[in-house]
């Protein structure tokens, strides 16, 4: 952060984008608060800096939701309105620490899921040590795909971590909360904890900044691995709150609320992901990605999704799948 001029002490973009970086990143507001104070900075200049920017980062993100929103509509209009969830996640509010007080009151329209800032139409957008294109977008379903969000070289490191560690893909199941091995997915997978090494945290920092949710919702990056023949039937990344085992699984952070696909190899031939309800498929372009996000566990969100059998060549992805709170 900058040396604050104690004179005028005027609020600059940088500051600004340091503030939403903290909370985007997690930290508490009183040690975000502690830090701009121990720089220099007036506490009540402090103060009202945290809450114009967050509210400002909420209002333009909430902007940027309901654009996409009224664009589907206009798309669908006989669908259904997109229903208001509960409040995963952090708001402004919280962020500020001003908890259901002043900011949260102002605020009506909160992000309910994770979403990249597209109500500009950019072409990119800063990951923070990092430019990523925004190569395509729709609105219901909540998709949009990612160009260069890794480079070869991250690709490679993360590989070649996950590789000695791969074994059968297990799924998580519904009916007992435990994980099994599921005919649907033959792929050979692995987990790394969160911030396990400097590529996984370099990606975590991204995502999070990306799509404004904070890095500790995140469970670990899953790497999987296909060869020749292999797949990932259609399937909901949610938790069917139908099924017996779900309490159990999201008193873990709760629902899962969004999904990043990011490809770390390409295969020859097949292998991309496929949205069956909408016709869409996503090609496996190494260092791209493709976020989908789903406010309600319910195939109203159009988000069935499947990775289609790799026909030549070997596909290796990492999977991000962000929670509604954090997750521990
Ligand atoms: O490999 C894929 O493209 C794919 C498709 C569907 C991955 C996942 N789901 C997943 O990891 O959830
Ligand atoms: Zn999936």
């Amino acid at each position: 952060m900058s040396e604050p001029n104690p004179q005028v002490q005027p609020i600059t973009p940088e500051l600004r984008q340091w503030i939403i970086d903290q909370a985007v990143a997690g930290c508490r507001p009183e040690d975000v608060l502690r830090s701009m104070v121990s720089a220099g900075w007036q506490e009540g200049v402090a103060m009202v800096a945290m809450e114009t920017t967050l509210q400002a980062h909420v209002d333009a993100h909430a902007k940027a939701q309901a654009d996409q929103q009224a664009m589907a509509a206009v798309a669908q209009p006989t669908a259904e309105p997109v229903q208001a969830t509960a409040v995963p996640g952090r708001s402004a509010a919280d962020l500020a620490g001003t908890g259901s007080g002043s900011l949260a009151a102002a605020s009506s329209s909160r992000p309910a899921v994770p979403d990249a800032m597209l109500g500009d139409d950019p072409l990119y957008l800063d990951a923070g040590d990092r430019r990523v294109a925004v190569l395509a977008a729709m609105a219901h379903p909540r998709v949009i795909v990612l160009g260069g969000l890794l480079s070869d070289e991250e690709c490679d490191a993360l590989i070649a971590a996950a590789r000695p560690r791969l074994a059968r893909s297990l799924t998580v199941s519904t009916k007992t909360g435990g994980e099994e091995v599921n005919a649907d997915r033959t792929s050979n997978g692995m987990f790394f904890g969160r911030g396990e090494n400097a590529v996984v945290r370099c990606l975590e920092s991204r995502i999070a900044r990306l799509l404004s949710w904070p890095v500790e919702n995140g469970e670990g990056l899953q790497i999987l691995h296909y060869r020749p023949g292999a797949e990932y039937k259609p399937h909901y990344d949610y938790f069917d709150p139908k099924e017996p085992g779900t309490p159990a699984i999201l008193k873990r952070g709760g629902q899962r609320v969004g999904t990043v696909v990011v490809y770390l190899s390409e295969p020859a031939q097949g292998g991309g992901t496929s949205f069956p309800d909408v016709g869409l498929v996503v090609a496996p372009k190494r260092g791209n990605a493709v976020f989908f996000s789903y406010d309600s566990p319910d195939p109203s969100t159009r988000t069935l999704h499947g990775g289609a059998p790799v026909i030549a060549g070997e596909k290796w992805i990492a999977t991000k799948w962000l929670r509604e709170r954090e997750f521990k």
